[in-house]
């Protein structure tokens, strides 16, 4: 154990900010229309090879799987930021009021330095962060990361709009690509918003942090957005919306391998499942097949076949404690110098510094 500050400050923001960062991100998503219906590919590869790999290896194991990455084509990625506005999806919505609330504090304590997010997409909350850095410093510069090239642009143009001190220097990559150019924008702060984090099995978180921490200098920080909600129904409510898009969602992931891989499957005897599972602290999603079902793989000239009732696991999304949090990142010499939260404790920014 590296050791660490074990019991950092938290704050609770309060509820005011919130309902007017509600109204503020409402305004912001008015203006987003070419962005949606362009839509985002996040893993945009243009590699169906790649997908067609992913897809076999995880339709061999047993219990299947599939890898949550390739949810993000096109209309994945549209049908996504549809659910980030449902009103049971408390996540993005309570992440950016905490934000706009406490940025001027984020903004103090870091200095003037280069903000790098990952996975930026539409970089909305993120504008509410820079915000306060051009009314402190007069200026900003992002470095916003993004697989998709056009996400990327639209976000350069809004920003350039609404925010024109902040400089914008784009990385059209994937997390991979992004790793060497941290130590080029030292002093800086990397961004790694909404949870995402969540959708890291055990391996790949311990693969991130690694990297993340061998890439960053001594000093530089680190803004890690985590959902620690701990009551079950409205975390079932979160992933179940009543408007259908988590079940959208995860359809989705099949349409797709119909539409890359030749597959055939009948998408609307997918059942969504997902449920908040207490002793793994995650929620698990799963294809739910009402019929037997055969899943043609054409680069490969393969069929795999599946039971009337099978499932198949696309996503797990898991819910942090924050008392092991702060010891797991410690490991990684990260300090955890400030805890930021809502009233109701359903989410977390926590501002790490690097040793
Ligand atoms: C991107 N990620 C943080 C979302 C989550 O909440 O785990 C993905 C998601 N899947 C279904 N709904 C939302």
């Amino acid at each position: 154990m590296a050791g660490g500050n074990r019991n950092p400050p938290v704050v609770a923001v309060g509820t005011a900010s919130y309902h007017e960062t509600v109204a503020a991100m409402a305004a912001c998503s008015a203006h987003r229309t070419s962005y949606a219906l362009e839509g985002r590919d996040r893993t945009a590869t243009g590699d169906s090879l790649e997908f067609a790999h992913s897809v076999a290896r995880g339709l061999d194991d047993s219990p299947r799987w599939l890898d949550c990455r390739y949810l993000y084509d096109a209309a994945g990625s549209h049908i996504f930021e549809r659910i980030c506005e449902q009103p049971e999806y408390y996540l993005t919505r309570t992440e950016g009021a905490i934000l706009a609330a406490v940025g001027l504090d984020i903004a103090l304590r870091t200095g003037s330095i280069t903000l790098i997010e990952l996975g930026s997409g539409s970089s909305i909350k993120t504008g509410l962060l820079l915000d306060a850095y051009c009314e402190l410093y007069g200026n900003a510069c992002y470095t916003p990361v993004d697989i998709s090239s056009s996400i990327l642009e639209h976000a350069r143009e809004e920003l350039a709009a609404s925010l024109p001190d902040v400089q914008v220097a784009p990385l059209n990559s994937t997390y991979d690509g992004a790793f060497p150019i941290f130590r080029e924008h030292s002093p800086a702060m990397l961004l790694f918003l909404g949870s995402t984090l969540g959708n890291l099995n055990e391996a790949e978180s311990l693969d991130f942090w690694e990297r993340v921490a061998a890439n960053l200098s001594s000093g530089d920080y680190c803004l890690l957005g985590l959902d620690i909600n701990e009551d079950a129904a409205t975390i079932d409510a979160a992933y179940n919306d009543a408007a259908g898009w988590s079940e959208a969602f995860t359809r989705n992931l099949f349409a797709r391998m119909n539409r890359e891989l030749g597959s055939a499957i009948a998408t609307d005897a997918i059942q969504h499942v997902a449920a908040f599972n207490r002793e793994c602290s995650r929620v698990e999603i799963y294809a739910r097949f009402q019929r037997a079902q055969s899943i043609y793989i054409e680069p490969f000239d393969r069929v795999f076949e599946l039971e009337a009732g099978e499932q198949i696991l696309t996503e797990i999304s898991c819910k942090f404690r924050l008392e092991e949090m702060v010891p797991y990142l410690a490991d990684f010499d990260f300090i955890t110098e400030q805890i930021y939260t809502d009233s109701d404790k359903r989410f977390a920014v926590l501002l790490l510094e690097r040793r």
